[in-house]
């Protein structure tokens, strides 16, 4: 079996990396300047960041298997709440609460040992796919992403930068590795589910997994996705509702309360697990207990905090939601601090 390939930049000790050639950096230009021609065109395809990716991989060490302990995985998950922090701050836009909720969850997917996937070989038929179907919170991909590999850490400054591979929201058309362009909510179950009945169909290994906003269970599609992957069991199919509580304009519970969720989908014929999803411990024993369940499709459902990890702050600044705005430097300041 093939797993990814390199240990992450948080768990290795003093090396450094190859500098990258500054043809391939990718930046943002001041307001005045006028880009020539081909600087649109390497960013037209997302070839810039494969290739600059290649020399940033230097920065790796090879790595039979990829399987970090728990120790490991808090290490990685601290990482991918500062870069939240410093790419949403840096690029003044984007929606670091409904990332740093998920952090857990999409740490222990790509870094866990549950997803196979070789970030020098994005395409690579037989992978395991990841959706992130509330594609706002696409912060922590890209977080994850630079972490395994995909490319370097530098580019996270990117984010929503003109031109750049990271947009706002996933694009699949853009960047290697993501799997599904996300953003209108309430499409990634269906777009999950049909990937894993292509895998059965194409006779390959591959695991889909899902990660769905609470909010966004309002959307009436994903409850059509939930029949379907129970009816035809995908039994490769594992779903995580990020249960944070919050959706744009308020709580869950006063916008749409969609009740308890383990209750209404395990009547659909999933097996459902519901966990204290900013729990490393948690998130790890649940996705070991749906990866050994495979004669139908799996949930998890995942209670977490929108903004953990900083939580204080949030509340110091009178808003647990915090939907949809970067942290102001001097918040950001603080809150890399606390997470220090
Ligand atoms: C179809 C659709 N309707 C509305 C929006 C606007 N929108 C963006 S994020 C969001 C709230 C999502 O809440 P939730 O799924 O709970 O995610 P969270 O931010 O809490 O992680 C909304 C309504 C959208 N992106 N797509
Ligand atoms: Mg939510």
């Amino acid at each position: 079996m093939i797993r990814v390939r390199r240990r992450p930049r948080s768990v290795l000790s003093g090396r450094k990396g190859t500098p990258r050639s500054e043809s391939l950096q990718i930046r943002s230009p001041e307001k005045s300047e006028v880009w020539p021609e081909s600087y649109y065109g390497i960013f037209l395809t997302g070839e810039a960041l494969v290739a600059s990716t290649e020399i940033s991989q230097l920065d790796f060490e090879k790595n039979e298997g990829l399987k970090l302990s728990i120790d490991e995985l808090k290490q990685i998950a601290t990482t991918l709440r500062k870069n939240i922090i410093k790419m949403t701050t840096a690029a003044n836009s984007g929606h670091p609460s409904s990332s740093l909720s998920a952090v857990e969850v999409v740490t222990a997917l790509y870094f866990g040992g549950f997803m196979n996937y070789d970030a020098k070989n994005p395409g690579w038929p037989e992978r395991d796919r990841f959706v992130l179907s509330k594609g706002h919170a696409v912060p922590v991909l890209y977080a994850a992403m630079a972490e395994a590999g995909f490319f370097s850490e530098d580019q996270l400054s990117t984010l929503r930068k003109l031109g750049s591979p990271l947009e706002g929201h996933p694009n699949l058309k853009r960047l290697p590795g993501i799997e599904a362009s996300t953003g209108s909510l309430g499409q990634g179950l269906s777009i999950g589910l049909g990937q894993a009945l292509a895998a059965r169909v194409d006779k390959t290994s591959s695991k889909v997994f899902v990660v769905i906003g609470d909010g966004e269970m309002g959307e009436g599609q994903i409850w059509e996705a939930l029949a379907s992957a129970a009816k035809y069991k995908v039994g490769n199919l594992t779903a995580i509702i990020d249960q944070n509580g919050y959706q744009q304009t308020g709580s869950t519970k006063e916008v749409l309360d969609m009740g308890d969720f383990q209750k209404k989908i395990e009547p659909f014929g999933w097996h459902v697990q519901t966990i204290s999803g900013n729990s490393m411990e948690e998130v790890v024993e649940a996705l070991k207990t749906a990866e050994s369940i495979t004669d139908r499709p799996k949930m998890i459902v995942s209670k977490t905090k929108k903004g953990d990890g900083i939580l204080p702050l949030l509340e110091e600044a009178g808003d647990t939601n915090f939907h949809g705005k970067p942290l102001p430097p001097a918040m950001a300041e603080k809150a890399l601090a606390m997470l220090s």
